[in-house]
């Protein structure tokens, strides 16, 4: 099992996880209501991590400001995160803030590693969305926000990068607003533009907010700039129109242009953003720790505590809906909903107790894969930084390291029972490779390191290949399995080459046939004698294969004919066309012979794949290729591009819409065409293009075409 043999360590030398003493009250956390778990989430390169790294400055969690740049940042702690400088996996930090505990949680934005992001979005009760004040909506934070639509979880914005050239607070509202509609309003707009920004206007205290250096709590309070008044009093406006929504009361009011004083606008924006009708957008500089402290500010105050959220949907012993309260007296449930694999001491899980309470060196039953685990030292992380503690209680998140056999997605409960949760609905792995060691004899090693590494991913697959004997690694994206293949090598000490892997053909039959076959043998002694007559047709849609018996008498003895079968399967497995699997034919046995003495199951296994090699040939045999469907995310320019060479890849356009900000293509395409696309969508597009890619069906290969593939394997 994974982390035998391993040094005897509470966590890995190699994360550099280390546990100092509990910075906050190890008692019993029965404080589901001062808890807030909080996902930050958005389209890759918006300034995630460089928020959660302001925000840990601000709260006092980390004494100096972190940059992605210097690759400093919590978060950010694996080495190929910090030469990559991107987020790979989610991180996790537990600290205190205005008197609640905040278990803050990074997510990557690479579509790559989108299995993290939803992932976390399950185990926290709100979002905070960052997007990029440049570019505004992007197509992943579109996805992103439909996965917190789909867990029912409250969100803020934080329009980030208001520094740059180009930023457009305004721009990135509008865009948010057309894509997520009219709850999402802003609560603050900035002051000054690009390099000249300087802080923000509160809408709400009519205040104006400035930064001057990068310090913790480094705002400055003033009166809103003459210059930025009118703009102010507009966007004021269309706040109170929405704050107003959220109760008859409050809009007779308002309507009747009665004040509506500062504590009751607080109150009815808190009701509307922890019950999700309410989306606030606030901005700053992340880097520059720019509106970030306020942003933390509004997650302590405004977002829902575990208690608020109440109880969560699960899954009872038939699949039935179920809830769990979060009642901290009641017996233990808990989510595993990440794993680091480490190669020292195997696993460190991530998990929400969800009801009841996880204590430190006691048991828990993992109800998902079945069995006792042995829970040791329970943790706080603060990135790599693990802090002991005692016990964590529903609503609270935290670490264990060492379980036996426990992984992400797994339940942990008291005693046996019976509960689940909704898988997560993650994309499939699509793009394949086949793959070998490098070195000989590094085969053992190699399946060790991935299975280790799929352990830690549920959107990487790997399997042997059934129909070309290849081993295959598979994951969402070339980014993605290129980062597996550099963490294989970093982490357990082993290099494989990647090849593009065989397309997976088969073939079948266009019409009947029958054939003939007799298998005679006499060469002294016993001799060999079978004799069957068989008919074949294409079956209808979807089954592969049918064999039915139509002997009459005893032509055939009854046990020979599984061995007539056994020939037939075995003759299917290499087709006449090009070698590739027979799939999608009805074998009828409606005659043979045989010899009393002469005829055994080997005789008859021969006559068996005899006639069905020669049946298949008269019955109009084809090869088959996957069509796959394929839907490419891309800018409005080069859409043209796009459809021209999915076209040139045998391609039929399905159809194209607006997204996101972002033009969708959608299109059929034969897999064998599509193998190598990410490196050449990459260039058609400038590397703003995206693309997913789903099984389909099987086609007919065009005669020419399947004439070559035929050449390349015989
Ligand atoms: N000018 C400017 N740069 C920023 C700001 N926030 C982040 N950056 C830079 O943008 C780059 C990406 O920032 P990250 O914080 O890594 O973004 P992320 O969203 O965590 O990225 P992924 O996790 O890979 O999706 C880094 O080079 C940051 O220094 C900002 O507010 N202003
Ligand atoms: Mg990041």
């Amino acid at each position: 099992m994974f982390g035998e043999g391993a040094p005897a360590l509470p966590f890995s030398p190699a994360l550099e996880l280390c546990f100092s003493g509990c910075t906050f009250d190890c008692v019993a956390h029965k404080a589901a209501d001062r808890i807030r778990n909080v996902a930050l989430i958005g389209h890759r390169g918006c300034g995630k991590t460089s928020l959660f790294e302001a925000m840990l400055f601000e709260a006092g969690a980390v004494s100096r400001l972190g940059t992605v740049a210097d690759g400093t940042t919590v978060s950010d702690h694996a080495a190929d995160e910090r030469e990559r400088g991107i987020s790979i996996d989610a991180a996790l930090a537990c600290f205190e803030h205005g008197g609640r505990e905040i278990n803050l949680i990074d997510t990557p934005g690479e579509p790559s590693f989108v299995a993290d992001a939803i992932a976390s979005l399950r185990v926290a009760d709100a979002a905070v969305v960052v997007v990029n004040a440049v570019n505004g909506v992007e197509v992943h934070t579109e996805r992103l926000w439909r996965r917190a639509d789909a867990e029912g979880l409250a969100r803020l914005v934080f329009v980030n990068m208001l520094d740059r050239e180009r930023a457009d607070f305004f721009a990135a509202l509008d865009s948010l607003k057309a894509a997520f509609g009219p709850h999402v309003v802003a609560t603050e707009i900035p002051v000054g533009v690009e390099g000249e920004v300087r802080g923000v206007v509160d809408l709400i205290d009519e205040r104006a907010f400035f930064y001057e250096g990068t310090g913790p709590g480094a705002a400055r309070e003033a009166e809103i700039p003459e210059e930025l008044r009118e703009r102010a009093a507009e966007y004021r406006e269309k706040l109170m129109d929405e704050v107003a929504e959220n109760s008859d009361e409050l809009m007779e009011r308002y309507l009747d242009g009665e004040q509506i004083d500062h504590d009751e606008i607080v109150r009815a924006l808190k009701q509307g953003v922890t019950a999700g009708r309410i989306f606030p957008v606030t901005c700053g500089v992340a880097t520059r720790n720019l509106g970030t402290g306020r942003l933390l500010e509004a997650l302590v105050e405004d977002l829902p505590s575990p208690a608020m959220r109440g109880a969560v949907p699960a899954l009872g012993a038939g699949g039935e809906a179920i809830e769990v309260e979060p009642d901290e007296e009641g017996p233990l449930v808990a989510y595993v909903f990440k794993t680091l694999a480490d190669p020292y001491t195997g696993r460190v899980n991530l998990f929400r107790v969800l009801r009841g309470a996880l204590r430190s060196d006691s048991q828990a039953v993992n109800v998902t894969e079945g069995g006792k685990e042995r829970v040791g030292q329970l943790a706080q992380p603060l990135g790599k930084e693990m802090r002991a503690v005692e016990e964590l209680g529903a609503g609270d998140i935290g670490a264990v390291a060492k379980l036996k056999q426990t992984h992400a997605g797994d339940v942990l409960c008291a005693a046996v029972e019976e509960i689940a949760f909704a898988p997560l609905q993650l994309p499939n792995p699509v793009m394949a490779f086949a793959y070998e060691p490098r070195s000989k004899g590094d085969e053992d090693k190699a399946a060790a390191a991935v299975r280790r590494l799929c352990e830690e991913d549920p959107t990487l697959d790997v399997h042997r290949d059934p129909q070309t004997g290849e081993q295959i690694i598979a994951g969402l994206t070339q980014v993605h399995v290129e980062v597996i293949v550099a963490r294989m090598k970093d982490r357990f000490g082993v290099e494989i080459e990647l090849h593009p892997p065989r397309v997976p053909y088969q073939e079948s039959i266009c019409g009947p046939a029958s054939a003939h076959a007799r298998y005679k043998k006499q060469s002294g002694g016993r001799g060999q004698f079978a004799d069957c007559k068989i008919e074949i047709e294409p079956t209808e849609d979807g089954i592969d294969f049918e064999f039915v018996n139509k002997i009459k008498g005893a032509a055939i003895p009854g046990g020979f004919i599984p061995a007539v079968e056994k020939g037939v399967e075995e003759a299917m497995a290499h087709g006449t066309v090009a070698g590739y699997p027979v799939k999608g034919v009805r074998v009828r046995l409606v005659d043979g012979k045989h010899h009393d003495v002469d005829s055994s199951e080997m005789a008859f296994k021969i006559a068996g794949a005899m006639a069905f090699r020669e049946a298949m040939e008269a019955a109009d045999p084809v090869l088959l290729e996957p069509i796959v469907r394929l839907s490419v995310s891309c800018p409005e320019e080069v859409v043209g591009d796009v459809i021209g060479d999915l076209n040139a890849r045998r391609g039929h356009p399905l159809g194209m819409e607006p997204k996101g900000g972002m033009t969708e293509v959608r299109a059929e395409v034969p897999m064998a065409e599509v193998l190598d696309y990410a490196p050449d969508l990459r260039s058609i597009s400038g590397g703003r293009a995206e693309y997913e890619v789903e099984f389909d069906r099987y086609e007919q290969v065009p005669a020419h075409l399947s004439e070559r593939v035929a050449a390349a394997t015989t």
